[in-house]
């Protein structure tokens, strides 16, 4: 579709976003620290966090210093087109105010603000795109979802089903009607999700949002296009429309210790390796659990930028 595919034309170079309850714990729980990316906290091979625990976090996250405007304007300064975040990750948390499921930021939280409604109001303000990641397979506190609690409440059975129609399906409809005009939908590791499933999603997106993008990571080759693997910059030509998704640092979520910040020379050098092959470029940053992006990411993105806009298209 050649008009979708006028965001990767244009934007090639875009802000990737991992923020969620997870970020509150910046890979420490109890005292201990645990290396890995932060955002897989809750999973067995990191801290092992129970189901009932992990939605604890949500009482004590209130991430009062986020500042929506001055994340698009760093997007902006940066040389970036549009912004990409996690309104649900694995641990299923809803980063937006869902009727579907109140496992989300305004029922669960003291802060019971939805930062999705100011980031895509300030993008718009700032004209730069804007889109979702959703982990539409992958729901680790919801029951039925992949890799989540097989019981529900009253410990009957939960099937995928059931997490598919009663949570899945709802917000990937709210998320498509609810944050005006979307870039793209990010969904990632489809693991075995039926194709029907998959299909239904897409056909909800195409149906709310012509115009968005479907990553290549929804699964069963439905989506628009192709997501190299993680941190993968190519050094050889691919073909056909894709996307290199990379960190500012090594963590996607906001880890305390991860100070491996690239140089505005190594992501200067990657943004162009990519653009130069004809594919777009998507850099992570991890805002903390105050909801503040770490100034040395921030730096890095800005004296980038500088480079970029001192040489404009023409
Ligand atoms: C996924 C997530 O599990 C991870 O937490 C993060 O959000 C990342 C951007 O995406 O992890 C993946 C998914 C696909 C590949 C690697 C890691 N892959 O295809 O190489």
């Amino acid at each position: 579709n050649a008009e979708r595919g006028e965001l990767f034309d244009e934007g090639n170079y875009a802000m990737f976003i991992h923020w969620g309850l997870y970020s509150q714990l910046g890979n420490q729980v109890d005292g201990k620290t645990y290396y890995g990316i932060g955002e897989w906290i809750m999973d067995p091979k990191m801290a092992g966090i129970p189901v009932d625990q992990y939605k604890e976090l949500a009482g004590t996250f209130n991430p009062v210093d986020f500042d929506a405007e001055a994340i698009a304007k760093l997007a902006k300064d940066a040389g970036m087109k549009y912004i990409v975040i996690t309104a649900k990750h694995h641990d299923g948390f809803a980063m937006y105010d869902s009727a579907a499921c109140d496992f989300n930021i305004v029922d669960a939280t003291p802060w019971k603000t939805d930062p999705m409604k100011e980031l895509s109001a300030a993008c718009r303000d700032a004209g730069l795109g804007f889109g979702f990641y959703y982990s539409h397979s992958q729901d680790w506190t919801f029951p039925g979802g992949r890799k989540g609690p097989t019981v529900d409440a009253d410990g009957n059975p939960a099937t995928f089903e059931d997490y598919f129609t009663k949570k899945c399906v709802p917000q990937v409809k709210e998320l498509t009607t609810e944050y005006g005009p979307i870039e793209l939908i990010w969904f990632d590791t489809p693991g075995g999700m039926k194709k029907e499933y998959v299909q239904e999603l897409v056909d909800i997106v195409r149906r709310n949002q012509p115009h968005a993008l479907v990553s290549g990571r929804a699964g069963h080759d439905l989506g628009d296009y192709q997501t190299l693997g993680d941190m993968e910059v190519p050094h050889h030509n691919v073909e056909g429309m894709w996307e290199a998704v990379d960190t500012t640092n090594d963590s996607w979520a906001y880890a305390w210790y991860d100070q491996r910040w690239k140089t505005p020379h190594e992501i200067l050098h990657r943004l162009i390796s990519c653009v130069g092959r004809g594919g777009t470029y998507m850099l992570n940053v991890g805002p903390d659990g105050n909801g503040v992006v770490p100034e040395r990411a921030a730096r890095s993105l800005r004296e980038a930028g500088e480079w970029i806009r001192r040489y404009p298209r023409v």
